[in-house]
């Protein structure tokens, strides 16, 4: 029998790599960390930017232990300020005291992620309130060199990111007025993303829509409880306000692949202020379970503080988050357990239940075509107490499922649905009353076409 035809959008390769990313990094870092404030006006002086002891290496040992995955840097945030002596302008690192005006910080950063095995992305701020010539052609083709440096001189980046926000006023060459562009056309973003895609093919595209990932709608880290990583564009463009409300849920007639990436900052701010304090791990497990564990990814920042260095509160939120997803997701008790289907795509055995356990990846159990409904049951050999599960579709062949309801088998015989919930896509997390049960039941209610699934773990405390 031929494999399960694909149905929908499908990811591409690019997007494969980063599903399995789930948690990574942002550092805010520049004059504002100086100057205390989240959006430089654009006036303030290099001289201002004078860390005391910037140890990039202490960022990515920090976010390894918390178990990112790699990091994105502010390499220019709004007020134009580049933190790498670019070679087409002034306001840069170049011209502070740190490290006497020779410093590259993007050089500094890249080589301390990579050193503790982290990938590396930049954000580089389309909207500059420092520059002469915002708003105005000369701009553009300062933007574009400057994204070829980056894009050029430090390695394989693993995401760039697009920012939509735009203010309008700033100091622009001192003329210190309010700038409007047509966000529709003035970046031209399809050159860049063309620019992109030539050097560094692959990087995924973050920007409000995409291409290849697109913004929750909010940075409060969550995404929809529903969500698709399919999309219908309807000819939104990065900044877009009228499109925000729909892109925590996506479209299930979405037309493009373009999965929703949660960002949030682990204190209030992006930029490190003295008076703010790190989120307690309780709210940031909820970010996780509401963003990776729907299928998207968790951006969380992490900002350094004027020595340049993570503030010892930060690195220890960091750990303890790491600490209670592994004290909730411990051993997989339905790894290896015999697992039977109501049905299975043409008595394949290539698309055999026992695959959802076998640890294996690249292996899929699917329902025979043209059903949309199908019971999965794993005897878990004992009675256990679940805290949570895991399950994925196999994303390569498109996401399908709609609704589904996890069961646990009662002493008494019974089953109890313990959980119900939508989408699943590339991976959903569900956390579960700790019931005993000695048999696991998912039941799929509803599906675009025949489900395809990959995996489903059942874990219990760790
Ligand atoms: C927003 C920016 O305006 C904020 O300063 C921050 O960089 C956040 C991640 O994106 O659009």
């Amino acid at each position: 029998m031929p494999a399960p035809a694909p149905h929908g959008p499908l990811p591409s390769p690019r997007h494969l790599a980063w599903h399995q990313l789930e948690l990574y990094g942002f550092i805010h870092f520049g004059l504002n960390t100086f100057t205390d404030r989240e959006w430089g006006y654009g006036d303030e002086s290099p001289q201002t930017f004078a860390p005391s002891d910037l140890d990039c290496r202490q960022w990515a040992a920090a976010a390894r232990a918390g178990g990112l995955r790699g990091l994105i840097l502010t390499a220019k945030h709004h007020d134009g300020f580049c933190l790498w002596p670019s070679r087409h302008g002034a306001h840069t690192v170049a011209a502070s005291p740190w490290r006497g005006g020779t410093g590259d910080l993007v050089r500094e950063f890249a080589d301390a992620c990579r050193a503790e095995g982290l990938k590396v992305g930049l954000y580089l701020s389309p909207w500059d309130r420092n520059h002469a010539d915002y708003g105005r052609p000369g701009y553009i083709t300062y933007y574009r060199a400057q994204l070829t440096e980056l894009l050029t001189s430090y390695g394989d980046l693993f995401e760039i990111w697009f920012d939509g926000a735009n203010g309008g006023d700033g100091w622009y060459g001192g003329t210190r007025e309010v700038r409007k562009i047509d966000q529709r056309t003035y970046y031209g973003f399809d050159a860049m993303w063309a620019m992109c895609r030539q050097h560094q093919p692959g990087a995924v595209l973050f920007s409000d829509v995409g291409p290849d990932i697109r913004w929750v709608g909010n940075e409060a880290g969550y995404a929809g409880d529903t969500c698709w990583a399919t999309i219908r564009p309807d000819g939104s463009y990065p900044g877009d306000a009228n499109h925000r409300d729909r892109l925590g849920a996506g479209d299930a007639d979405g037309t493009v692949w373009q999965p929703p990436e949660a960002d949030l900052s682990i204190r209030p701010g992006w930029f490190w202020h003295q008076h703010e304090s790190p989120h307690p791990v309780d709210e940031l497990l909820g970010q996780w379970f509401a963003s990776v564990g729907r299928g998207g990814s968790l951006l969380l920042n992490l900002p350094p503080d004027r020595r340049g260095r993570l503030a010892d509160e930060d690195v220890a939120r960091l750990a303890a988050f790491r600490r209670a997803r592994e004290a909730l997701i411990g051993p997989d008790v339905a790894a290896g357990r015999p697992v039977t289907a109501s049905a299975t795509h043409a008595g394949d055995a290539a698309c055999a239940p026992a695959h959802l356990v076998d640890g294996d990846a690249g292996t899929y159990w699917a329902a025979p075509e043209g059903t949309t409904t199908a019971e999965l049951t794993i005897d878990l050999g004992r009675s256990v107490r679940p805290s949570v599960l895991r399950i994925e579709e196999r994303i390569e062949l498109g996401q399908r499922i709609a609704v589904f309801a996890v069961d646990a088998h009662l002493m008494s015989g019974q089953w109890l649905e313990l959980a119900r919930a939508t989408t699943v896509g590339a991976r959903r997390l569900l956390r579960l009353p700790p019931v005993p049960t000695d048999r696991l039941r998912v039941r799929i209610l509803a599906s675009q076409a025949a489900p395809v699934l990959q995996r489903i773990g059942l874990h219990i405390a760790g």
